[in-house]
């Protein structure tokens, strides 16, 4: 009986430290890799933010800041200038600190992959908001959480071809770029260009990056206005560089809306105040209103449970008529 017992134990022994050494089942608590299950006010989370580039951006900050507010979960921010140097070192400074999970946006898609690496070798879950990064191993990190950018720039593409969808001779488009190599800048390009080729009509006779920022904008558009003989549209990645390519063109003493027509993608409020005047023709809404989702997946990895690969964000699109009825009561 004794040496039975004694094996029965000896065997129990060896699953508790197999379930301990990593490979657990997620609900084993504390087990490294497994699901803390700690009380949420003990949980740290790590936020390297692109920057403050763009109203979209100081939008989606002060909702993640509230939503870890509001959830008591500790939050550590970092502000990396749209530098990815600076992303890459708040990240490590964050493994160093040891914090449960890290989450960020890659302010580029390509890059990530040694530091992604070294927060695994962590055993510290990360989780992606806003934008992708391009590594081939998904195991380097747990969702990706945002809006579906290629979608956006067919949504704008759409509202174009149906606008010029008589033209007799060609459309002059000038295309202001988001960031060079994020994911939002590449995908809103390619779903904008997918939809418009199917009228040769459309053409995009300018492209270059204004940086996501109004000052950017601005000084592109300036420079498109000397250089380009004729422009109908101005296809802006966000609100911001649209509201800077607004500045130039009434500088330039043409009306914008009228002369030249201008969609832009975010949707946020100076943008839909521009919308509401009739200086922007249409807008396709990308939402920075992750705090909550994001919070919902750490509530969820700390409980041991599932969590989808890649959780995408709803949003929509606004004309003139939709943005005067929306805008009184939008958050942001
Ligand atoms: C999109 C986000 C982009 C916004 C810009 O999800 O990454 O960055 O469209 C922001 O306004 O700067
Ligand atoms: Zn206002």
């Amino acid at each position: 009986m004794k040496k039975t017992l004694g094996l029965f134990a000896a065997g129990a022994v060896a699953l508790a430290m197999t379930a301990c050494s990593g490979g657990a089942t997620p609900a084993e608590p504390g087990a490294a890799g497994g699901a803390p299950n700690k009380p949420l006010d003990q949980l740290v989370v790590g936020f390297a933010q692109v920057g403050a580039e763009s109203g979209w951006r100081t939008a989606n900050t002060k909702d993640i800041q509230e939503s870890f507010k509001t959830a008591g979960i500790q939050l550590k921010f970092s502000d990396a200038q749209q530098k990815q140097e600076n992303q890459i070192s708040a990240i490590r400074s964050y493994i160093q600190q040891g914090v449960d999970y890290i989450a960020f946006s890659p302010v580029v898609q390509t890059g990530w992959d040694a530091v992604l690496q070294e927060a695994k070798t962590a055993n510290i879950p990360v989780i992606l908001t806003d934008r992708a990064v391009d590594s081939k191993d998904t195991s380097l990190y747990v969702t990706f959480l945002g809006s579906d950018f290629v979608a956006e720039g067919k949504k704008a593409g759409e509202w174009v071809t149906n606008e010029y969808k008589d033209a007799k001779e060609q459309v002059s488009i000038v295309q202001l770029e988001g960031t060079t190599g994020s994911a939002p800048a590449i995908d809103r390009a390619t779903g904008f260009a997918d939809v418009i080729k199917a009228n040769p009509n459309l053409k995009v006779v300018a492209s270059q990056t204004g940086d996501f920022t109004r000052a950017g904008g601005k000084q592109v558009m300036e420079a498109m206005l000397k250089s380009q003989p004729k422009i109908d549209l101005v296809y802006a990645h966000n609100d911001d560089m649209g509201l800077g390519a607004i500045e130039a063109i009434e500088a330039a003493g043409k009306v914008p809306g009228k002369d030249i027509k201008i969609v832009t993608v975010d949707a946020v409020h100076d943008g839909m105040v521009a919308l509401t005047e009739g200086k922007i023709n249409f807008i396709v809404e990308c939402s920075p209103l992750l705090g909550a989702q994001l919070i919902d997946v750490i509530k969820k990895l700390n409980a041991g449970e599932k969590v989808e690969a890649r959780i995408v964000t709803n949003e929509g699109t606004f004309t003139q008529e939709q943005a005067k009825e929306a805008l009184p009561n939008r958050k942001y």
